[in-house]
C-alpha cells in the first residue's frame, strides 16, 4: 500500500472540566504520541491535533460544584491539562481550545453546510423538562438507571460505568442532576443528523473496507450499532453554553435564542478548527490535511467515544465533503488497583498528581514521565480492559526499565570508559564470530519487527521487542564478558583480547544507539539522555537509521555513563497506595456528606411542592382543635392497622377509630393525651361510627408520632 502523503492525527479533546487522570493518559493519548514520533522520526508530514472540550453540561455543572461560571472553569482547567501532557511528553503540534472564536465560526459554517444541504432535519419532540430549574435535561443535565447495566447513575449521554452511549428517554427512574426532582415531558424543537439514511455507507465503509485493519472493538461496536438499528441523532440542545445555533435571516448570519450544538457534534469539529488554528501558526494550508485523498486521518479515543468517531463524525464529514478517517484506534478501559477508575469517587491518579511528585527534578524529572509511559503503554487496553497497580507500575520499572535497558546501558558504557579508554572502539571484522553476526541481525530485524507493529498500532508489543533487544544485549555482554579478558600481562598488550573486548564493546554501543532510536517514541526522556552520554544530535534519532551498526564513529569518545532510572524505595509506592485509599475515603464521605445534603434538600423540595393548596384564616378557623385522653385502647377486627379508641374530651368521651395500630399497642397509649379534631363530620369505620380524629405526626421513614404538649393539659381545652 502505498504511504500517506501526510498525516493528520487526533486524540479525543478531554472536557475542560477537571483534572485528567492516568486512565485518559492511556487510552488516547500516550499512543497517538507515540504515533506521532514514530512518524516525524520517518520525517513524515504529520500533524498532531488536540485540544479541550469546552461545552457541553459536564462544563455548567462543574461550575455549579465550584460555585463559579462555566467560563471560570474552562479557563482554570484548559492550561492545567495542557501543561500535564506536556509534562509528560505528549507534544501535540496544537492543543487548542473549542471556546475559541475560530472554533464556533468553524462548527457553525459546518453545521450551515450540512443545514443548507438538506442533510439535517428538523423535527418537535418532547423532551426532559425541570420546572424547578426551569431547563430542558440533556446529557449530564438529567441522570437516572442506565438500561444496559443498570447503574443507578448513568448520565443523559453516556453511562459511566459500562460506557454505553445513551439519550434521556432511554433511563429508568430519570431525574434532574440540577434540582433532583422528576423531570415532566416538554415540546421543543432540534435538528437531527439522520444516521439511519447513512446505514449502507457505514456498512461499506467500516464492516466491508476496514472490517480487517480496524481494530475488532471498533468494528464490533459499529456493527452493534448498525444492526440494532441507527436513529436520527439530535444535533442541537437547549443550552446557554455552547456553540450558538447559526440561522440565516434575510442573508444576514444570526443564531437561534437559547439553542446550541450538541456538544458531540461541535467538539470532533474541534480537530478541524485546531487545524486551522495550526495551519494560522505555522502559515501552512489546513485543507490539504481534511479534504485531500492522500491524507491518513487517524482518531485515537477510549472506546466510550468510538460511536461518535466511527459512525457519528464521519458521516458529518462525508457529508461535509471531507475525507474519512483511516483508523480509530480505540482503547478499551484501564482499571485501577481492582476497581474502574473514576474521578468522580476519588478512585483515581490525576495526571497533575503524577506529576507534582514524581516529575520533579528531585524525583526524577522527565525519566519519571517516561516511567508512567512505559508502563501504561505495557499494560495499555489495546484489546481489553487492564489494570493499572502500583506494585506493577514498580514492578516494571524495575525489572524491565531499570534491569533491562538502564543496565544494559550503564554496563555499556562503564566497559567502555573502563576497557576502551572512554572511546567507541574499532570493530575488527577479521574476528567477527557467531554471537556477533547474531546481534547485528537482531538489531536489522528488530527494527523491521517494531516499524510493522506500530504501522499497525500495536504499542504495547512493539515495545516489548524494543525491551527485549536490549535484554538481548545483556546477555551478549553476559556471554562474552568482556571484563574477564586480560588486556595485558606483565605490562604487554594482550592484542587478541584487545581485539575480542572491541568488538563487543563496539557492537554493544552501536546497539545503545540503536535503543535510543527505538525507544524514543516510547520514552522520549530517556532517548534524550541517550543522545546526551553519546554526545550526538537529535538527528541520530531518525528512524532511517535505526538497524545500523555504524551510527558512532570508531574513536569517538562518550561521556560518562548516567544512571537511566533511580530507584524507587517500596516505601514511596506505598505512600502512593495509601494516598489513592485515603483519597478515595475522603471522596466517598464527601459524595455521602454530597448524598445527604441533595436528598435533604429534594426532601425539603418534596415537602415545600406537597404544600397543599392556601386556605384563608376563616377556613381554618371551621376547625375545633381539643386535647383529648386516651382512656381505653382496642384493636378493630379484621383491620390491621385501625385501633377503636375512647377519648376523654373533658366534657364528654367519644369513640375514634385511628389508622395507628401497626406502630401503638392499645396497651401502651392509655392516659397518652392527643390533639382531636373535634367537629369532624362522624364516619363509619368496619362498622364503628368513628366521632372525630387525633393528629399524628409521619416522620421521614413512616413512623406516626403523637401531637401533644410535653405536660399534661385538662381534657378538652382548645388548641388553636
Ligand atoms: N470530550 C472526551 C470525553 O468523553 C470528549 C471527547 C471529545 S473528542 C471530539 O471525556
Ligand atoms: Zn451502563
Amino acid at each position: 500500500m502505498n504511504q500517506p502523503k501526510r498525516y493528520l492525527v487526533t486524540s479525543a479533546l478531554p472536557y475542560a472540566n477537571g483534572l485528567k487522570h492516568i486512565g485518559h493518559l492511556a487510552g488516547a493519548y500516550i499512543p497517538a504520541d507515540i504515533y506521532v514520533r514514530y512518524l516525524k522520526a520517518q520525517q513524515r508530514d504529520v500533524v498532531f491535533v488536540c485540544g479541550s472540550d469546552e461545552h457541553g453540561t459536564a462544563i455548567p455543572i462543574q461550575a455549579m460544584k465550584e460555585g463559579t461560571t462555566a467560563q471560570a472553569i474552562i479557563d482554570k482547567y484548559h492550561p492545567i491539562i495542557e501543561q500535564n501532557f506536556k509534562d509528560l511528553g505528549i507534544e501535540f503540534d496544537i492543543y487548542h481550545r473549542t471556546s475559541s472564536p475560530l472554533h464556533h465560526e468553524t462548527a457553525q459554517e459546518f453545521f450551515t453546510n450540512l443545514n443548507n444541504a438538506g442533510a439535517l432535519e428538523i423535527k418537535e419532540t418532547e423532551q426532559y423538562f425541570d420546572e424547578a430549574t426551569n431547563t430542558f435535561l440533556a446529557d449530564r443535565f438529567i441522570k437516572g438507571t442506565c438500561p444496559n447495566c443498570n447503574y443507578d447513575s448513568a448520565f443523559g449521554d453516556q453511562c459511566e460505568k459500562c460506557g454505553k452511549s445513551l439519550s434521556p428517554e432511554e433511563l429508568f427512574n430519570p431525574v434532574s442532576t440540577l434540582s433532583g426532582n422528576s423531570p415532566i415531558k416538554k415540546a421543543t424543537k432540534h435538528w437531527y443528523l439522520p444516521l439511519n439514511k447513512h446505514e449502507d455507507f457505514l456498512k461499506e465503509w467500516v464492516l466491508t473496507e476496514h472490517k480487517n485493519d480496524w481494530r475488532a472493538n471498533v468494528v464490533g461496536q459499529v456493527k452493534s450499532w448498525v444492526d440494532g438499528g441507527l436513529q436520527p441523532r439530535a444535533v442541537t440542545r437547549d443550552l446557554d453554553w455552547g456553540v450558538k445555533v447559526p440561522l440565516t435571516v434575510d442573508g444576514q448570519q444570526s443564531t437561534v435564542d437559547g439553542k446550541v450544538l450538541y456538544v458531540w457534534f461541535d467538539a470532533p469539529i474541534g480537530y478541524i478548527s485546531a487545524t486551522k488554528q495550526w495551519a494560522l501558526n505555522n502559515n501552512k494550508d489546513w485543507k490539504p490535511y481534511w479534504y485531500d485523498k492522500d491524507t491518513s486521518l487517524v482518531h485515537f479515543i477510549g472506546k466510550d467515544n468510538i460511536v461518535f468517531h466511527a459512525i457519528i463524525f464521519p458521516v458529518m464529514l462525508k457529508l461535509n465533503g471531507n475525507i474519512l478517517p483511516s483508523n480509530v484506534p480505540s482503547n478499551e478501559f484501564m482499571n485501577l488497583e481492582g476497581d474502574k477508575m473514576s474521578t468522580s469517587r476519588g478512585w483515581s491518579i490525576e495526571m497533575d498528581d503524577y506529576i507534582n511528585h514524581w516529575i520533579k527534578p528531585e524525583n526524577g524529572g522527565g525519566q519519571m514521565a517516561d516511567a508512567l509511559r512505559y508502563y501504561l503503554t505495557a499494560i495499555a487496553p489495546e484489546t481489553k480492559d487492564s489494570e493499572f497497580t502500583w506494585k506493577g507500575f514498580h514492578q516494571s520499572y524495575k525489572s524491565e526499565l531499570s534491569d533491562i535497558l538502564g543496565n544494559f546501558v550503564n554496563r555499556s558504557f562503564v566497559l567502555m570508559h573502563k576497557l576502551c579508554a572512554g572511546k567507541v572502539p574499532f570493530f575488527h571484522n577479521d574476528i567477527i564470530d557467531d554471537d556477533d553476526k547474531q546481534l547485528i541481525q537482531e538489531i536489522h530485524q528488530t527494527k523491521i519487527t517494531v516499524e510493522n507493529l506500530l504501522e499497525e498500532f500495536k504499542f504495547r508489543e512493539a515495545l516489548f521487542n524494543v525491551i527485549d533487544l536490549a535484554r538481548k544485549g545483556n546477555q551478549y555482554l553476559q556471554k562474552k564478558e568482556p571484563w574477564k579478558k586480560p588486556l595485558t600481562v606483565d605490562g604487554q598488550q594482550l592484542t587478541e583480547n584487545q581485539k575480542l573486548v572491541d568488538n563487543c564493546i563496539h557492537l554493544s554501543l552501536q546497539l545503545t544507539a540503536n535503543l535510543a532510536i527505538l525507544i524514543n517514541p516510547f520514552l522520549p526522556f530517556t532517548a534524550k539522555k541517550m543522545l546526551g552520554m553519546m554526545k550526538v544530535v537529535d538527528k541520530m534519532l531518525e528512524w532511517q537509521n535505526a538497524g545500523s551498526v555504524t551510527l558512532l564513529k570508531a574513536g569517538y569518545s562518550l561521556r560518562a555513563p548516567e544512571i537511566l532510572f533511580r530507584k524507587i524505595e517500596e516505601e514511596e509506592i506505598s505512600k502512593q497506595v495509601e494516598k489513592l485509599k485515603k483519597k478515595s475515603t475522603v471522596n466517598s464521605q464527601q459524595s455521602t456528606e454530597k448524598q445527604n445534603k441533595t436528598k435533604l434538600e429534594n426532601e425539603k423540595q418534596e415537602s415545600r411542592n406537597n404544600i397543599k393548596s392556601t386556605i384563608e384564616f376563616d377556613d381554618f378557623a371551621k376547625i375545633d382543635l381539643r386535647i383529648g385522653t386516651i382512656i381505653q385502647a382496642e384493636k378493630v377486627e379484621k383491620a390491621d392497622k385501625l385501633l377503636k379508641l375512647e377519648v376523654d374530651l373533658g366534657f364528654e368521651t367519644r369513640t375514634i377509630v385511628s389508622g395507628i395500630a401497626m406502630h401503638y399497642k392499645p396497651e401502651e397509649i392509655i392516659g397518652k393525651q392527643v390533639t382531636v379534631v373535634c367537629n369532624l363530620a362522624p364516619r363509619k369505620m368496619r362498622g364503628i361510627e368513628s366521632n372525630g380524629m387525633i393528629l399524628m405526626a409521619e416522620d421521614k421513614s413512616g413512623k406516626l408520632h403523637f401531637i401533644n404538649s410535653s405536660e399534661m393539659i385538662d381534657s378538652g381545652s382548645g388548641v388553636s
